[in-house]
């Protein structure tokens, strides 16, 4: 210790230039970690490079707060707190002198306000660290996360648009615009969503859920978020934590509520950790390089070896990826805090948690747990990319598992129903392409709850569904309706509206996220105004819009039950269906033959009985439902009964 404190003594100037700095009272709204609060605590400044949380809340659900210091030799200090309602519970030091890990005790009627935290050296010189408890906004925990009734817009900020040219290359962070480059920055920012909610809500959507915006400073392939160098300041190139905050306050005015898209199982190699790690096993294998073998299916398999179980959770997800150890608890607490510090902070309806089923089993068990406990009405939406129903119902909350597996997970992306469609959308060979989809549907029996699963057209890892339809505009309307009107959340990913295109053969993410049209000054065609865009974009972006907005005022779709019938010769048909006597049906029709195909209407009896016709949302058209049914040659009809 004695070696520790005198490092700490020549190495750092904080001790000589004074103790106890003021508190700055509602400064440091802003996540700023290299400096937290220095124009007014400068001392402070120097010994304490992150304090994670930078400030909480009281009144939460969860009493403890475990704070994660980081300074020089930070470790040979002794905090100390003299606040109402708050005490110290635990101190923890751990491999590196540069961490130490304070548990706080904070009770129910602890009040808002600010405190010093106090760090002594053993000469009884100290330094002061101002410390933040706010009041939480009414209604916080009680907050509904998004549900059947809303309908999710997927950007990747750093694609869509660039309201912000000043912030697109940053002083400090290696990667700089380059738009010419597939994997480089092209300047699309957080200013840029908020200049476009007026369009993401004329086109009838109430989620945002804009590709991760946590800073990311990799030399290469920064844009995409995925690598997490800070898990508390957003990218200066997409703006700061304060513009994020405004970017959920200005979507609320428009009715829109933000989904924050976050990453539980790893980090970005330079993340400020890997510098100095706090514990030698805070990541999986430190020393070499192990890569996932993406064998999702080991951790809930009878026949797996722990090998392969424990190569999928523990193996990076690339070179430029570490993989954190949620079996180390501070780890664990450090990401379900982190979570739910951005739900408070931002204001968020919900999360979108990437390469789900990658982390360690037991932590989402209780990282589940944890963030459904604080908020109980809250949505998750977890990304386990698997074509198969009972991997995905494996995570859902409710689910019995063979093995016990316990989840409070409420959904999942719906991998296996969207490739299916995907899948018989691209078949241009079978008779009856519908069959695998209606197959999927009738396993909707091992999700506890199947209608809280998001289900999607596209997103930013897969080829663009005009080109997987082989711009077959007639199929691509099949798959948008088929999205919109399923017992769902739908979830639409930008630029779809568009008929965007991509390579379909490869995986090629740079083909998946080319800019928006119209986000970027100069663009010749402008998806915003209309500008530039085909008869037949202007065409598919109305579409979207009518049946989006058409979606948004039908309860029948948000909650209404669902009947469906076997395909015949590549048709498919489907009710949704208010259950009491006189409720509401829409009933939805696909005919992907090239001909007229008229189905005998005695066979939708049990939905049909006593209905003369009923008007199709997308034509305007009114269409015979006795006797025969006349489904025009490639189409989908939404029929209002
Ligand atoms: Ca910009
Ligand atoms: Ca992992």
């Amino acid at each position: 210790m004695n070696k520790t404190i005198a490092s700490l003594l020549v190495g750092s100037a904080f001790l000589a230039a004074g103790a106890h700095a003021g508190v700055p009272t509602g400064a440091a709204q802003d996540r700023t970690p290299s400096q937290p609060t220095a124009a007014k605590a400068p001392a402070a400044n120097a010994a304490i490079r992150h304090m994670d949380p930078p400030f909480w809340w009281t009144g939460m659900e969860h009493k403890g707060l475990q704070l994660m210091v980081n300074g020089p030799a930070i470790a040979g200090l002794a905090p100390a707190i003299d606040y109402p309602g708050v005490r110290i519970a635990a101190v923890t030091r751990v491999a590196s002198q540069n961490y130490l890990f304070i548990d706080l005790a904070i009770d129910a009627d602890a009040k808002p306000g600010s405190f010093d935290i106090v760090f002594s050296a053993p000469d009884g010189r100290s330094v002061s660290y101002p410390y933040r408890l706010l009041a939480r906004e009414q209604g916080s925990a009680e907050r509904k996360g998004f549900d059947t009734k809303d309908a999710i817009y997927q950007v990747m900020p750093d694609r869509f648009a660039n309201g912000d040219p000043t912030n697109d290359s940053v002083d400090g962070l290696a990667d700089r615009l380059d738009r010419k480059l597939g994997h480089g920055r092209h300047g699309g920012d957080i200013q840029g969503m908020i200049d476009h909610l007026d369009y993401i809500e004329a086109m009838g959507f109430t989620q945002l859920w804009p590709t991760p915006l946590v800073e990311n400073d990799m030399k290469s392939a920064s844009y995409h978020g995925y690598a997490a160098t800070d898990h508390y300041r957003i990218d200066p190139r997409y703006g700061s934590n304060d513009d994020y905050r405004r970017l959920s306050a200005e979507a609320k005015k428009h009715g829109i509520g933000l989904i924050q898209d976050v990453v539980l199982s790893h980090i970005g190699l330079n993340h400020w950790w890997m510098k100095d790690l706090p514990t030698p096993d805070w990541i999986n294998h430190p020393k070499q390089f192990v890569q996932t073998m993406h064998h999702r299916t080991a951790v809930q398999d009878p026949y797996a070896s722990k090998e392969d179980a424990s190569n999928f959770t523990t193996g990076w997800f690339g070179r430029g990826m570490p993989d954190l150890n949620q079996t180390n608890p501070l780890v664990a607490n450090y990401l379900i805090q982190n979570h739910i510090w951005w739900i408070e902070y931002a204001g968020l309806s919900g999360l979108r948690i990437d390469t789900f089923g990658y982390s360690d089993g037991a932590f989402l068990t209780e990282y589940t747990r944890r963030l459904m406990a604080e908020y109980p009405h809250l949505n998750m939406v977890g990304e386990e990319w698997s074509k198969l129903p009972a991997v995905v119902s494996h995570w859902q909350r409710g689910k019995v598992n063979f093995d016990g597996y316990v989840s409070s997970m409420p959904s999942l992306m719906d991998f296996p129903l969207a490739e299916a469609m995907r899948t018989a959308l691209a078949d241009k060979e079978s008779k009856n392409i519908f069959n695998d989809v209606y197959e999927t549907v009738s396993l909707d029996y091992l999700y506890p709850d199947p209608q809280r699963l998001v289900l999607f057209e596209g997103n930013h890892d897969m080829a663009r569904i005009y080109s997987v339809v082989g711009e077959d505009f007639a199929r691509y309307k099949m798959d948008i309706a088929f999205v919109m009107t399923m017992p769902r959340i739908p979830h639409f990913y930008t630029g779809d509206e568009l008929l965007m295109t991509s390579a379909t053969k490869e995986r090629d993410d740079n083909s998946y996220r080319h800019d928006f049209p119209g986000g970027w000054a100069g663009d010749r065609v402008n998806a915003f105004t209309g500008a530039g865009l085909t008869a037949r974009q202007k065409e598919a972006q109305d579409f979207v819009k009518k049946l989006v907005n058409w979606r948004k005022h039908n309860p029948v779709i948000h909650d209404g039950k669902l009947m469906h019938y076997g395909p015949q010769d590549n048709t498919y048909v489907y009710f949704r269906y208010d259950p009491k006597p006189g409720g509401r049906k829409v009933m939805v029709a696909f005919n992907a033959n090239a001909g007229e195909t008229v189905l005998d209407a005695g066979r939708f009896r049990e939905m049909l009985a006593g209905v003369a016709s009923g008007v199709d949302v997308l034509s305007g058209k009114t269409i015979g439902l006795q006797d025969r049914i006349r489904l025009p040659g490639k189409s989908v009809l939404v029929v209002e009964i």
